[in-house]
């Protein structure tokens, strides 16, 4: 976790099985997602303007898909950030644990599907910047 730098967070470009009457984009664990995926939740309904995320994990690994429209995530590791814009079903993002995000920018209708390494534990977030930036760099 501490370690970890906004360099370790990469996009993977995703199978994608093209059909006339529309595609499908298939993916198996630590095959097409780099780690055995445990949980998926997916972000909708998200009212314009508004931000999500503003935290960072202990342990949590995560993939990011624009599974609809589109939206920016602002990753920080305590020294550098970087944004990276999702807005293809077939581009998914891997955040590594231990990187500070905010998901922002989310056009009208836009899903973010996540899978995650984890089940889901309040006790693995690190939600105040300031602690995190200690953790970080001490
Ligand atoms: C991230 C972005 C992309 C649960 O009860 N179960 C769950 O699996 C999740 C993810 C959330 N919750 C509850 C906990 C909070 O009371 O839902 C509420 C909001 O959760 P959170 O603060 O995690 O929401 P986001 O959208 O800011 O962040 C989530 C991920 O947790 C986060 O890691 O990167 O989606």
């Amino acid at each position: 976790m501490k370690d970890s730098t906004i360099y370790n967070c990469n996009v993977f470009e995703l199978p994608k099985i093209h059909n006339q009457s529309g595609n499908i984009t298939a993916l198996n664990n630590l095959l097409d997602v780099p780690f055995e995926v445990k949980r998926v939740y997916y972000l909708y309904d998200i009212p314009g303007g508004e931000t999500r995320g503003g935290h960072a994990h202990y342990d949590l690994h995560q993939f990011l898909i624009a599974a609809s429209g589109s939206f920016d995530v602002i990753l920080d590791d305590g020294k550098n950030k970087k944004i990276v814009h999702l807005d293809r079903p077939y581009f998914g993002l891997e955040i590594v644990p231990g990187i500070w995000r905010e998901l922002l920018n989310f056009s009208s209708g836009a899903i973010c599907l996540v899978l995650a390494s984890h089940k889901y534990e309040e006790k693995d977030y690190i939600r105040n910047y300031n602690s995190f930036f200690e953790m970080k760099n001490k």
